[in-house]
C-alpha cells in the first residue's frame, strides 16, 4: 500500500490506519480510497482486531478528495469511476472506527471523519465542507450527515459558505466527542477505543449496527431493530461471561463468541 499505513497491532485488539499523502494534507484519491476500504475489510474479517484507529498527522487528516485528480473530470467520468461504491463499502464496517483528526478535516475529510462512529480532535482541528468554494458542493454524505450530526442551521451555513469551524466549536455542536491537547489527539483516541476492545465484539458490533440504524428508519422500526440486536446478544458466550462475571464480582474475559 503507498498511501495507507497500517498497524495491525497497535494496543491489544486495536488496529490503526494512517492516512499517509502528507505533502498534498492526505487530499484523498481514488488509489489512498481503495486502499482504505481494503484494508477495513481485511480488518473487519480479523477476529484479533475489535476497534479501528484512523489518523492522518499532526497538519491534516485530510484536506478533502483530490481536486487535481477530479479537475478536468466530466459528470460521465465521475459517473463511471462510482467512487461512492468505495465510501458505501467502508460505512459496512461492522467493527467501531475512531477518527483522531488533528489539523484539516475538509471537504471528504469531514465526510470521511463522520463516516467514522466516533471523533476525538486536536486542539488544532478545523471542520469543513468548502466544496462549495471551488463550484461544486458535498458529495460523500456532508449534507446528510453533517446535518444529522449539528442541525440544519450550522449545517447550513457551512455548506452554503465553506466556512471551517474550530474543534471546540464543533465539540460544542456535537460533532465530535472529545478536544485535546495536540500531542494528545492520538492517544486519547486509543485509550476510547482500549475501553471498547475490552467489551464484547458481539455485543460492540450489534450496538454499532442498532445505533446507526437510528439514521435509517423511524422509532418503532429502530426499537424494533434494537429489541431483534438485543436478543441476539443472547446467542453469545459473552453474553455468559458477562453477567456471570458481574455475579462473580470478577472482571469478564469475552471471546466475540
Ligand atoms: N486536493 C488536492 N491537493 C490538495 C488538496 C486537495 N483537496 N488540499 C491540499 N492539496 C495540496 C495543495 O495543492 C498543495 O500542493 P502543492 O504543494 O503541490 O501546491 C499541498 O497540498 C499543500 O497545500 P497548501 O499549500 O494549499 O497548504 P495551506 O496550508 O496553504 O492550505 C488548505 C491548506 C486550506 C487545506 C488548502 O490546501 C485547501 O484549501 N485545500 C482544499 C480544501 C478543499 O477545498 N477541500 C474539498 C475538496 S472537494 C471534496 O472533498 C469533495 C468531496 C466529495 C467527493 C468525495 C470523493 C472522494
Amino acid at each position: 500500500m503507498e498511501f495507507i499505513k497500517l498497524n495491525i497491532s497497535y494496543k491489544k485488539h486495536i488496529a490503526l490506519i494512517t492516512l499517509n499523502r502528507p505533502k498534498e494534507l492526505n487530499a484523498l484519491n481514488l488509489q489512498l480510497m481503495g486502499e482504505l476500504r481494503d484494508t477495513l475489510k481485511a480488518l473487519d474479517d480479523n477476529d484479533e482486531v475489535r476497534v479501528i484507529v484512523l489518523t492522518g498527522n499532526e497538519k491534516a487528516f485530510a484536506a478533502g478528495a483530490d481536486i487535481k485528480q477530479m479537475a478536468g473530470k466530466t459528470a460521465i467520468d465521475m459517473l463511471n469511476v462510482d467512487q461512492f461504491s468505495t465510501w458505501d463499502q467502508i460505512k459496512k464496517t461492522k467493527k467501531p472506527i475512531i477518527a483522531a483528526v488533528s489539523g484539516f478535516a475538509l471537504g471528504g475529510g469531514c465526510e470521511l471523519a463522520m463516516t467514522c462512529d466516533m471523533i476525538v480532535a486536536s486542539e488544532s482541528a478545523k471542520f469543513g465542507q468548502p466544496e462549495i468554494k471551488i463550484g461544486v458542493m458535498p458529495g460523500a454524505g456532508g449534507t446528510q450527515r453533517l446535518t444529522r450530526a449539528i442541525g440544519k442551521a450550522k449545517a447550513m451555513e457551512m455548506v452554503l459558505t465553506g466556512k471551517f469551524i474550530g474543534a471546540e466549536e464543533a465539540e460544542k455542536y456535537g460533532l465530535i466527542n472529545k478536544v485535546v491537547p495536540v500531542e494528545m489527539y492520538l492517544d486519547a483516541a486509543i485509550e476510547l477505543a482500549e475501553q471498547i476492545a475490552e467489551l464484547s465484539p458481539v455485543a460492540v458490533k450489534l450496538a454499532k449496527e442498532s445505533v446507526n440504524r437510528t439514521f435509517e428508519t423511524h422509532l418503532d422500526e429502530g426499537l424494533h431493530f434494537e429489541r431483534k440486536n438485543f436478543y441476539l446478544t443472547f446467542a453469545s458466550e459473552d453474553q455468559t461471561e458477562g453477567m456471570n462475571a458481574f455475579i462473580d464480582k470478577r472482571k469478564p474475559e469475552f471471546k466475540g463468541k
